[in-house]
């Protein structure tokens, strides 16, 4: 029988209960604090941002699987052992709910809704020109799973779109691609639109500072639904307050909640949502966890598994 030892702080267990045992009522489901102990039998864990200390108590872990496709909120616990299989979520839902929020931005920012909001504010008749989609220049930095299916979701508006990831992509129709930091400036150059779907590591921390924000063209704005410590808040604010940039969208932030007193809340170029972007769906997500656990108890390599050297 397989066990699945779970961790979600925030919401209710139930409807993951539910999920899981309707993919294979074979389960048993452990609700955190209910984990039993570290000697007994083999199980998995399903953990979203788990209390320190945890996965390495429960020396009876077979994998973890991460409850969202980012794994940092897991590897800020240094006590995670090296070895301890870490399983990143890919299901079709958090790529559906990437692909709405993207697209939704996108075209918010095309057809300027942040200045349009704000004449409203002002009761002002401020009638303001957009470009055609075809001449809107999209940029995705990170095309893996979910830049991929952002991508998707833009092609048939008719976007000019390029994506920017660590390792080559095979030539693919309407996208042009640039690869790691020796065409990361050039990406930026030819951008107008930025969509920021990168994962967090050393390499991509602090990567949209003053310097490559600076790179983007004058009137781009940028979208970040990847990880907040990607982009350096006081420069972002810097380049929008210059009209260098016209908007920007924050779905994730260095350290969130962002704090009440922040700036960026009331900036009239900005538009914030709390980390809401792709919230993993749990039918999907239950089918991905039974299916990659199957695989594994077949001794076949689950898919999606973190690449710790890579970093995601
Ligand atoms: P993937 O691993 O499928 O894709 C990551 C992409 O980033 C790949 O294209 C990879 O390049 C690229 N990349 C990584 N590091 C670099 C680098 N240093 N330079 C250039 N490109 C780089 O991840 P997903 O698409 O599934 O998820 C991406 C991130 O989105 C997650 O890690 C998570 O942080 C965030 N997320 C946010 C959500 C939200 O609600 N706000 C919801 C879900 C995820 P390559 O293809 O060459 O490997
Ligand atoms: C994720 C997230 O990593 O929701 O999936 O941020």
């Amino acid at each position: 029988m397989t066990r699945i030892l779970f961790y979600l702080d925030e919401f209710p267990h139930e409807p993951w209960e539910k999920a899981l045992k309707a993919v294979d009522p074979a389960i048993e489901f452990r609700g955190y604090p209910n984990w039993g102990t570290p000697e007994d039998e083999p199980a998995y864990a399903v953990v979203w941002e788990p209390k320190a200390g945890l996965l390495a108590e429960y020396s009876n872990l077979k994998a973890v699987f991460s409850l969202g496709a980012g794994i940092d909120h897991i590897l800020c616990d240094t006590n995670v052992p090296k070895g301890l299989p870490i399983i990143r979520m890919s299901d079709d839902g958090l790529k559906e709910g990437m692909a709405e929020y993207v697209l939704m931005n996108v075209l918010m920012h095309h057809r300027r809704v942040p200045y349009f909001l704000a004449q409203q504010r002002r009761c002002n008749w401020q009638r303001a020109f957009t470009k055609v989609a075809s001449s809107v220049r999209v940029g995705i930095m990170g095309y893996g799973a979910l830049g991929q299916s952002a991508a998707a979701a833009l092609k048939p508006v008719g976007y000019d779109i390029a994506a920017w990831s660590a390792t080559i992509k095979p030539a693919e129709e309407g996208i042009s691609h640039f690869t790691g930091p020796g065409m990361l400036k050039e990406f930026l150059a030819r951008t107008d639109i930025l969509v920021c779907l990168l994962p967090e590591t050393v390499a991509t921390t602090g990567l949209l500072g003053a310097e490559n924000l600076a790179a983007l063209p004058k009137g781009a704005s940028v979208i970040n639904a990847g990880r907040g410590s990607l982009i350096d808040l006081p420069a972002l604010e810097d380049a929008l307050d210059s009209d260098h940039l016209s908007g920007a969208t924050l779905d994730v932030v260095p350290k969130e909640p962002l704090e009440e007193k922040h700036p960026l809340w009331r900036h009239e170029k900005v538009i914030i949502t709390p980390h809401i972007a792709a919230i993993t769906r749990t039918e999907t997500a239950a089918n991905y966890i039974i299916d990659n656990i199957n695989q594994m108890e077949l001794g076949r390599p689950a898919q999606n598994m973190l690449n710790r050297k890579r970093g995601y």
